[in-house]
């Protein structure tokens, strides 16, 4: 059993109403028709893209949506409550649920779901019209600060103040920062829950701690391209996920360690907005891998059902729940094998790459 703390540290619509003349609503840049396909129009599969390629109006209207959820009151109350916010519900579902959702055959099948909650929630609940954005962080490996992410006016702001080191043994290799941010749209933001594992309320800032050496370490091309090279599940999970040590964090802790604070919180991570945009690129890169093979990987799943299960198992199947608590109704992992599955009639997602 693996210390805990060694756990903490890996862990427009444009209605275009032209004058009031003719009304005439233009299609959302984003979404496709819902006859793309030729298949039955039983949903309407947005497009997911990655961050630089949203408008700046796109960009805007995402990160208010996000602030919007962050205003509305909790839903999860009754078996989280010291959730204030929408926003806070899911973070604290990840964090109850945290040692049954990573390093086990569903981590990617049960953030798949819990990205298109979150991106359901944003559009049913705050009015925006586009799909839930990814980031492409092999763009930026080589030059992680300049990301066009860390922008004050069109991005989630840049790096924590710096803060004095806390002695951790488990120090995040080339942190900077790790203090609250100091610009940008969530420079106000307060989180109430977390650290860790803690569901008591608090009233916290959102931390940064921006390690270079991580992205270009683990957030490269080669890193994906060795994910994608993988003959099966089991494989492919295991390399995306990587190990709980510096050495080897995967492209998952990449993603989670080159931007550090509270996204390099196993538990608290989704209390930092980027957090959803480095998930939907993981389950983008899955699902990529599945479309390599689609007949056999539209059912290939394995895995440990508990965190770092034996090889003995008992191992997730088709059949296994995914339960998102308050958040959403229980389904199963056939459910969310396919992205595109409420449109064949295969499962409850309808969304896809672009
Ligand atoms: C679980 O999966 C492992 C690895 O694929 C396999 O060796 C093991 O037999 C499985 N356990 C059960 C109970 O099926
Ligand atoms: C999936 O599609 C069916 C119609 O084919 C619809 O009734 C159902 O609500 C959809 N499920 C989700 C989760 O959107
Ligand atoms: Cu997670």
């Amino acid at each position: 059993m693996p210390s805990i703390g060694a756990l903490l540290i890996i862990g427009l619509c444009l209605v275009s109403f032209l004058g009031n003349v003719a009304a005439v609503p233009l299609p959302e840049d984003g979404v496709v028709g819902p006859d793309e396909d030729g298949l039955g129009p039983s949903c309407t599969v947005i497009k997911r893209k990655e961050w630089r390629r949203l408008s700046k109006v796109q960009k805007k209207s995402y990160i208010k949506a996000v602030k919007c959820l962050q205003d509305k009151p909790a839903i999860a109350k009754a078996t989280i409550p010291n959730s204030i916010s929408r926003f806070d519900d899911f973070q604290g579902v990840h964090i109850q649920q945290t040692f049954s959702i990573h390093f086990v055959g569903h981590f990617l099948a049960w953030h798949r779901y819990y990205l298109a909650i979150y991106e359901k929630a944003l559009r049913e609940e705050c009015d925006y019209k586009g799909a839930q954005p990814y980031w492409d962080w092999t763009l930026d490996a080589d030059n992680f600060i300049a990301s066009p992410l860390w922008d004050p006016v069109t991005g989630f702001g840049g790096n924590g103040v710096p803060a004095p080191a806390d002695g951790s043994p488990f120090a995040v290799p080339g942190a900077t920062g790790g203090g609250c941010v100091t610009d940008g749209p969530f420079v106000d933001m307060r989180l109430h829950l977390g650290p860790g594992p803690s569901l008591a309320g608090t009233s916290r800032c959102l931390r940064r701690a921006f390690s270079p050496w991580i992205a270009k370490t683990f957030s490269n091309t080669a890193k994906v391209n060795n994910a994608l090279a993988q003959k099966d599940f089991g494989w492919f999970n295991k390399v995306v996920e990587g190990e709980t040590n510096f050495l080897n964090v995967g492209i998952h802790g990449g993603g989670h360690y080159s931007i550090g604070g509270e996204a390099g919180d196993l538990y608290a991570s989704p209390g930092e907005p980027v957090f959803y945009l480095h998930h939907a690129n993981l389950d983008r890169i899955y699902w990529q891998w599945q479309s390599m093979n689609l007949p056999a990987r539209l059912s290939d799943i394995s895995g440990p059902i508990q965190m770092f299960g034996p090889i003995t198992g008992p191992n997730v199947t088709l059949s296994f729940p995914i339960d998102l608590g308050p958040l959403a109704p229980a389904v199963t992992v056939q459910e969310l094998m396919d992205t595109k599955g409420n449109k064949t009639g295969s499962g409850v997602l309808c969304y896809t790459y672009q």
